[in-house]
C-alpha cells in the first residue's frame, strides 16, 4: 500500500483509521471521501479530501485515477439498526457502493479492504466461539449484505484477481467519532453517559453477550492484514477477529470500578435486541492469528481505564 482511497473517511472507523494511515504513509498518500465534508474533523482537513457518495461509481473511479490510487479501503455502509429500517436503501447503498469499490479496484489494479461484521451470522450460527468458516444465515438486511459483500469479494479475487481482503468486525468502541445506527451502539453510548450524567438505560437487555473492540486493535488489525504475505492468506473473506465478550451488566461493573455510583437501568429496544439474540455470543478468532498473527491488546478492564480517562478529557 502506498495511496489509498478511503470511502466513508469520516464516519467511526475512517476518522481514525485516515489519520493512523497518514501518519504511516504520508498525508498526500491517503484520500479520504466522504458523502459531505465535516471541516471540524481531522480526517477532511489533514490531507487531500473529495467529495464522494459512493453510489456513484463513476466519480469513485475518477478520484482514483486523479490520485494514482494502489489501495482502495471501503468503509461507507449502513449500520445494522439503520439498514433494519430502511431495507431497500440499505441494499442500494451497502451493496451499490460496495460494487462500485470493487470494481474501482479491478480498473485501477490496487489491494482491495472492506470490513465485514459478526452481523454476518444468524440464528442458526453457532452461538459460542463461533468458527472461522460455519452456517452464515443472517436474518437482517446488514446481514445480508455483509455475507453477500463477502462472497463478491471472494469473486473479484478468484474471477479477476484483485488483492482483496477483510474482517468480520465485533462492535466497535471509540471516544473519537461516535458510531451511529448500530446495534452494539450501547457500548459506547454507556461511557459517554457515565462520565456525563453517572447513568445510563441501555437498549440492549442483561444476559446479551456480544464481541466487541477497541478502536486501537480494530486499525492495527485492518493495517496488519493489508500488510500481510498473501501466500500466508488461506482465508480473506473475511477473518473472524475479537478482543472480549461481555453483556450490559459486565461492562456496567467494569464502569463501577472507576464510578462507583454510576447507575445502569434498561429500556430495550424490541428491534436492536432481536438484531443481537441473532448474532453470536462470542467468536473464535483462531484464523486470524494463525494466518496474518492478529491479536487485541485491549480486553475490557484495559479499554474502559482509557475510553473513561479520554472522555473526561474530552467532556470537561
Ligand atoms: C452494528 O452494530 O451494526 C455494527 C456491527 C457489529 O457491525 N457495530
Amino acid at each position: 500500500m502506498k495511496r489509498i482511497l478511503i470511502t466513508g473517511a469520516l464516519g467511526q472507523i475512517g476518522s481514525e483509521l485516515t489519520i493512523r494511515l497518514r501518519e504511516i504513509y504520508g498525508n498526500d498518500n491517503v484520500i479520504a471521501t466522504d458523502i459531505r465534508m465535516k471541516p471540524d474533523n481531522a480526517a477532511a482537513t489533514g490531507g487531500p479530501f473529495e467529495i464522494l457518495d459512493v453510489t456513484d461509481g463513476k466519480r469513485m473511479a475518477e478520484i482514483a485515477k486523479k490520485y494514482n490510487v494502489d489501495a482502495v479501503m471501503h468503509l461507507a455502509a449502513l449500520l445494522s439498526a439503520t439498514a433494519e429500517a430502511n431495507p431497500v436503501f440499505a441494499w442500494n447503498l451497502n451493496m451499490g457502493g460496495l460494487m462500485n469499490a470493487l470494481e474501482t479496484a479491478r480498473e485501477v489494479n490496487a489491494q482491495f479492504f472492506t470490513p465485514s461484521s459478526i452481523g454476518a451470522f444468524g440464528p442458526s450460527t453457532p452461538k459460542d466461539k463461533t468458527p472461522q468458516d460455519t452456517i452464515m444465515r443472517p436474518t437482517t438486511m446488514y446481514g445480508v449484505n455483509k455475507v453477500s459483500g463477502e462472497l463478491l469479494s471472494d469473486y473479484y479475487y478468484h474471477k479477476f484477481g484483485v488483492d482483496t481482503r477483510g474482517v468480520r468486525f465485533p462492535g466497535l468502541i471509540s471516544y473519537v467519532a461516535p458510531p451511529g445506527g448500530g446495534t452494539t451502539d450501547y457500548a459506547v453510548e454507556i461511557y459517554y453517559e457515565a462520565v456525563k450524567n453517572k447513568k445510563y438505560a441501555s437498549f440492549i437487555d442483561k444476559g446479551t453477550y456480544m464481541d466487541m473492540m477497541y478502536m486501537p486493535d480494530a486499525l492495527n488489525a485492518i493495517i496488519n492484514l493489508m500488510e500481510a504475505d498473501p501466500a500466508k492468506l488461506i482465508h480473506r473473506n473475511s477473518f473472524n477477529v475479537t478482543a472480549m465478550s461481555f453483556d450490559p451488566e459486565e461492562l456496567a461493573a467494569e464502569i463501577r470500578k472507576h464510578i462507583p455510583d454510576f447507575e445502569m437501568t434498561y429500556d430495550v429496544d424490541p428491534v436492536r435486541q432481536r438484531i443481537a439474540d441473532s448474532w453470536p455470543n462470542s467468536l473464535d478468532a483462531s484464523a486470524a492469528a494463525e494466518e496474518w498473527g492478529f491479536r487485541a491488546e485491549y480486553d475490557i478492564a484495559r479499554m474502559t481505564a482509557d475510553m473513561l480517562d479520554k472522555l473526561k478529557e474530552k467532556l470537561s
